[in-house]
């Protein structure tokens, strides 16, 4: 029974009941549609909405999206609980989102545990509240606030939304009790009912400022997608036309917005996001291993952003580093990161200072004895890290999960150095550790199921997004940067500047253009790693000789004030400059490149479907397990625009055959066997089946 009605003493009690998050299908609509008629004709004083399980509703159910809408549409259900002649309370535990908080607001009052939450996430699924919520938010808390909630799509707690006027009272107690207690309170009080369609806006003189300055906001916050500024449209319309005029012009706004790409991108980065917690093929009795104390080697940028990572969730760090000094400065680098957030008003100064509590210093391998798990954060190099996983081995205790950070050494390489292979994984961060999303889990030839299952839900735990690869050079997502970074060389020394290369990426979307990363990460990175390598190992000439060029002429990047570009030594501003032209110019002719101009399209092309060829082989390889997965690597790793949905759902939504015959004359302008389209691509393109397709052949 999705939705049940009854009554107790004078009230009707309307019980929504459909696991896991009470999401509200076609049924559930009907069912509560039904339940208000049935309560509209008895004699109950007032009605009760909630919801059984472990959340109220969390929204529209996004599985219905692209499909054809079946009556009652949620506005419909809303309309008539907002008619109702009798007070309709609703009663929020867990996360009220999106329509499920819409459903709230059609209702006359609105009460919630302490641990409840609201929100209105739309936005982040490319959509707008499309049953009402911009309408009658403004409504209850004004134009900027409402704004800040519908374009952040950020969770309320309970008592915040007490406060701005979100919700009516904060229980104390549990639902139901609480909630029938507040019902009958309001029948007592004569509460009537209240509909937030009669309230005026609480209008401030400012209004039509901040719907301005909000859209020049919104056109760098959120370059490029289209929901955040339909949303201040919403707004605006809420301002100044009459409410069912509002109302309508945010459902045919909405509709729109379901019918994008870009909503459809970003609703399967939702749904990839979960897919890929479910890891094939493990021994289904595997359980997580109980995690609560890690110790991290190395306490530089990455080893102390991932000590911030699960300080943050809660879990106790030994970081260790093995000089004194080493230490210090990484603690206090961790103290200075935690002061900023309280700078910028994320964490209130006792919270920072109760994480920062959690990160213990030690200069001594014996501190890791007790720890359940170890994160190896030390120099990139494999004798380090074999010597590392040895000392690991001998400290750490039975059943210790002993991981390593590196971003592209084989790690069964490195659990060979141990006793215990089974029990060493890869667990790939990216800096800053702890802001970055992306976590890669590097499963290796003998890491134990279980170890796997642990590193998933300790991902999920540490608020990280999780994704399995396999062993080879760079797992996923740096072996498909290599490739995209060989390009950015390329083109530059077969005639396109800098600025026009990193141009091109940035206006399809990528948050940095390749050459701009180069000089933040510093050039001197990937100079010093190849002068330990033969010039055969250093492969093609034309993909390195610019960037050593800078560096021999101290031209760093980002740290030296000079590097593809300038850079103000006060601001850090970037700027073109004219010299590295003459760079580049010299060693084309160096390596007889003859140049030419290269346009966008050409560009875009080489570097995007570079990801998108590579992507096919680590996918047939059996790397990643599905394109979902490569798509949150490029995501959350690697700044690839969430609203074209990654690099393989780009790929499908260019139409996988045009990808084919794009590669297949690259590699007819280049010579580069590289080019040719992935074997995989070539068969599903040949067989007419899309990547759902394989995807589902793959079960
Ligand atoms: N629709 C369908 N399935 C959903 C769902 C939804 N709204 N939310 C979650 N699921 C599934 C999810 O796929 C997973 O399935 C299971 O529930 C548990 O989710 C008209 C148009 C509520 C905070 O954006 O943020 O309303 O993998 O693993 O970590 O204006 O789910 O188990 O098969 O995430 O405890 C707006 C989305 C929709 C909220 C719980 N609402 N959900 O997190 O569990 S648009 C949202 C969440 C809308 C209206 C508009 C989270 C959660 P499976 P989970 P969790």
């Amino acid at each position: 029974m999705l939705v049940k009605y009854e009554r107790i003493d004078e009230l009707g009690v309307i019980t929504i009941s459909n696991p896991p998050v009470n999401a509200l299908s076609h049924g559930v609509r009907s069912g509560i549609l039904e339940a208000v008629k049935q309560a509209q004709a008895d004699d109950s004083k007032a009605i009760v909405i909630l919801c059984e399980g472990r959340t109220f509703v969390a929204g529209a159910d996004i599985s219905e999206f692209g499909k054809p809408i079946q009556e009652p549409s949620l506005p419909q259900v809303n309309a008539a609980i907002e008619a109702s002649v009798k007070p309709v309370i609703a009663a929020i535990h867990g996360t009220a989102l999106g329509g499920g908080f819409e459903l709230t607001l059609s209702c006359h009052y609105r009460c919630a545990v302490p641990s409840a939450f609201v929100g209105l996430p739309e936005v982040t699924l490319g959509l707008l509240p499309g049953a009402g919520g911009t309408q009658r938010v403004p409504r209850l808390i004004g134009v900027k606030a409402a704004l800040d909630m519908m374009t952040s799509g950020e969770k309320v707690p309970a008592d915040r939304a007490r406060d701005l006027g979100l919700i009516d009272r904060v229980l104390e107690g549990d639902l139901p009790e609480a909630a029938l207690d507040y019902a009958r309170d309001c029948v007592a009080g004569g509460l009537g009912v209240r509909r937030i369609r009669d309230m005026q806006i609480p209008v401030d003189s400012g209004d039509e400022q901040t719907l301005d300055a909000y859209r020049k906001q919104l056109s760098k916050r959120k370059r490029g997608q289209e929901a955040p500024q339909r949303i201040v449209d919403c707004v605006e319309t809420a301002l100044n036309k009459p409410f069912d005029e509002g109302l309508a012009f945010e459902r045919a706004q909405f509709v729109e917005c379901t019918q994008s790409g870009q909503s459809a991108a970003l609703r399967h980065l939702f749904f990839a996001e979960r897919q890929a917690l479910k890891v094939r093929n493990l021994n289904p009795d595997a359980s997580a291993r109980e995690i609560s104390r890690v110790g991290i080697i190395g306490a530089g940028t990455m080893g102390g952003g991932i000590a911030m990572a699960f300080a943050n969730a809660g879990i106790p760090v030994t970081l260790l580093e093995l000089n004194q000094d080493g230490l210090d400065r990484g603690l206090a680098l961790i103290a200075k990161n935690y002061g900023r957030t309280v700078t910028r008003g994320k964490l209130s100064a006792s919270e920072a200072s109760s994480r920062q509590a959690l990160i213990t210093g030690s200069t001594n391998y014996e501190d890791l004895g007790a720890v359940d798990l170890v994160i190896e954060a030390v120099f990139e190099s494999m004798d380090v890290k074999k010597q590392v996983f040895r000392r690991l081995d001998e400290v750490c205790r039975t059943g210790a999960i002993l991981a390593t950070n590196t971003s592209y050494l084989d790690v069964n390489e490195i659990a060979a150095a141990t006793s215990r292979p089974e029990d060493v994984v890869g667990l790939h961060f990216f800096s800053p550790a702890n802001i970055m999303r992306l976590l890669e889990v590097v499963q290796a030839e003998h890491t134990a199921d279980d170890v796997i299952v642990t590193a998933m839900a300790l991902g999920k735990r540490i608020r990280k997004v999780p994704v399995l690869a396999g062993v080879c050079y760079g797992f996923i997502g740096n072996r498909m940067l290599r490739q995209y970074a060989k390009e950015a060389q390329l083109c530059m020394i077969e005639g396109a500047a800098p600025d026009q290369i990193d141009g091109a990426l940035t206006d399809f979307g990528m948050a940095m253009g390749p050459l701009a990363v180069g000089d933040l990460a510093g050039l001197d990175i990937g100079y010093k790693a190849r002068q330990a390598l033969t010039d055969e190992q250093k492969g093609d000439p034309r993909t390195y000789c610019i960037a050593d060029a800078l560096v021999e002429m101290g031209r760093l990047g980002q740290k030296t004030g000079a590097g593809y570009y300038r850079y103000d030594p006060e601001t850090r501003a970037r700027s073109f400059d004219p010299e590295v032209l003459e760079v580049i110019r010299c060693e084309a002719e160096r390596h007889g490149v003859v140049q030419r101009t290269l346009n966008n399209e050409e560009i875009l092309d080489r570097h995007i479907l570079a990801l998108v060829n590579e992507g096919f082989r680590i996918l047939e390889e059996g790397i990643a397990q599905r394109p979902g997965d490569i798509d949150l690597v490029y995501v959350h790793g690697y700044g690839f625009p969430s609203y074209r949905g990654g690099p393989m759902f780009y790929a499908s939504q260019r139409g996988l055959d045009v990808v084919c015959q794009r590669l297949e004359a690259l590699a007819d302008q280049s010579g580069e066997r590289y080019w040719e389209p992935a074997p995989l691509l070539k068969q599903l393109v040949d067989q007419g089946q899309s990547l759902d397709d394989w995807m589902n052949s793959q079960r």
